[in-house]
């Protein structure tokens, strides 16, 4: 980096008085142990102010849905698409409401961000989400009665060709695409699956809705991405944020759903494996008089990243800060980049995690050269010779089969990338056969597959993705 940067070290004092931040958003199994355990606390700590876990639910389910209703007149949050395109507000209004609670967590500590589940790869009832320390701790302590559907019923879970499906439809068809995504199983299927409260207008009494709406979230941010401009016809007025609403003595904003389109418009930025790009953004401090973003793998902050002066802006990384061309700090402004190091030690990998779920002490080695070790030949050797994933290379579908049906079935199936990531996880019936389709998503590359019967491990094996 040729050009000089001066980097103004901000005030303890400004520090301690504005605890608000902007946000990187990440995949919950990017998060450090110390960002799973500030959410968990974030969710525990607003019940006891004033509940905005319960005002949100409240809120949610009385303007749920007015269509059948007698007064058509009354604006509602959900299924307004195909008949009335000008009240379509589904995206909007979550996304606003994602904000909202972010912001209020950031109010106990700016490091949160809101994270996503993304459903339709995570769909194990033994995934790292439920654990006892991260989601699966609300379902007791707030009565959710989540019942996760039955192995029968992984149906009600999206494809990753259905997110592949919705995405792909072209910019001319926003209101397609609202519709399809709101209708269909990329966003109901979560609710279902989960069941409790999910599935009701109180859904948002439970935390993982908004670990499944910043999915949905993320997926309209890369929607319109990729179509830039192509949500912007949305012209209905907003209920909550419509300058009128009052919650714990504040008046809420008043919202154009127009304005709000891009992400970035709040601060808010979608991480994705292991890198945060922060470009085209210009620190405002609308929101936040400094504004911060945390992450624990790379930030790339460059390509009209702009601090103008007298404006104050935060970048923390437990790994790697690169700043790029393109980026500026004018002078007058407070721009500070730091290393988190008091989190090195506990950052996450899956690996603790999925150690814990599979009783195996060590089931996955991030160091990518143990991928060319037999470590990664199977567990049991006796069951080599019985079961077999084909085809290696593989494309779009794998078949796993046991052939000694005396010994054992498997039930559930999990795919990792070289870094460790889950991009599969997959439970099923026991069975001595089972099909995986729709890989097409997945890039080339070396992969693990895990196959495990009862919970346990029984084969793990290396295979490459044409
Ligand atoms: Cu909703």
């Amino acid at each position: 980096m040729k050009r000089a940067l001066k980097i103004y070290v901000i005030l303890m004092c400004v520090l301690v008085q504005t605890v608000w931040a902007q946000s990187i958003r990440k995949n919950y199994q990017e998060m450090t142990e110390y960002e799973r355990e500030e959410l968990v606390n974030a969710f525990y700590e607003l019940r006891n102010g004033p509940d905005l876990v319960a005002d949100l639910a409240q809120f949610h389910s009385d303007f749920f849905n007015f269509d059948d209703d007698d007064d058509p007149t009354q604006l509602d949050i959900h299924f307004n698409l195909p008949d009335e395109p000008e009240r379509q507000i589904f995206f909007a209004w979550h996304r606003y409401q994602m904000f909202e609670m972010e912001q209020a967590m950031q109010e106990l500590n700016p490091d949160i961000s809101l994270p996503w589940w993304d459903s339709s790869v995570d769909q194990s009832i033994f995934s790292p989400v439920w654990a006892d320390d991260f989601m699966g701790s609300f379902d007791q302590a707030w009565d959710l009665q989540r019942n996760y559907a039955t192995v029968n019923d992984v149906d009600l879970l999206p494809t990753p060709q259905d997110v592949i499906d919705v995405q792909s439809i072209p910019l001319q068809e926003f209101l397609e695409y609202a519709n399809t995504m709101e209708r269909g199983r990329v966003h109901t299927g979560a609710h279902r699956w989960v069941g409790g409260a999910m599935p009701s207008p109180m859904s948002p009494r439970d935390p993982i809705f908004y670990l499944h709406h910043t999915f949905v979230d993320k997926l309209w941010d890369d929607w319109e991405t990729a179509n830039p401009g192509g949500s912007s016809h949305i012209i209905t007025s907003m209920l909550r944020y419509d300058g009128t609403y009052v919650f714990d003595g504040e008046t809420l904003p008043l919202v154009d759903p127009d304005d709000i389109v891009d992400s970035k418009v709040l601060g808010v930025f979608y991480a994705e494996n292991q890198l945060a790009d922060l470009s085209d953004y210009t620190v405002s401090n609308t929101h936040h008089d400094l504004e911060n973003f945390y992450y624990q793998f790379v930030i790339d902050v460059g390509d009209n990243f702009l601090v103008p002066s007298a404006s104050n802006c935060q970048v923390t990384s437990v790994n790697q800060i690169n700043l790029l061309p393109g980026f500026t700090a004018q002078s007058g402004s407070s721009f500070v980049a730091t290393i988190d190091t008091e989190n090195q030690a506990s950052r996450l990998d899956n690996t603790s995690l999925l150690a814990s779920r599979i009783n195996n002490p060590n089931p996955f080695d991030y160091d990518p050269a143990i991928l060319n070790k037999e470590a990664y030949n199977p567990i049991d050797p006796s069951f080599e010779s019985i079961i077999s994933v084909s085809p290696n290379p593989f494309d779009t579908y794998l078949d796993l089969k046991i052939e000694d049906t005396n010994k054992l079935g498997m039930d559930e199936v999990v795919i990792y990338d070289i870094s460790g990531r889950v991009v599969l996880d997959r439970v099923f019936e026991n069975t001595e056969a089972y099909h995986l389709d729709y890989l097409n998503y997945l890039e080339s590359g070396v992969y693990i597959v895990e196959i495990l019967n009862n919970r346990k491990l029984v084969l793990r094996k290396k295979i490459i993705k044409e």
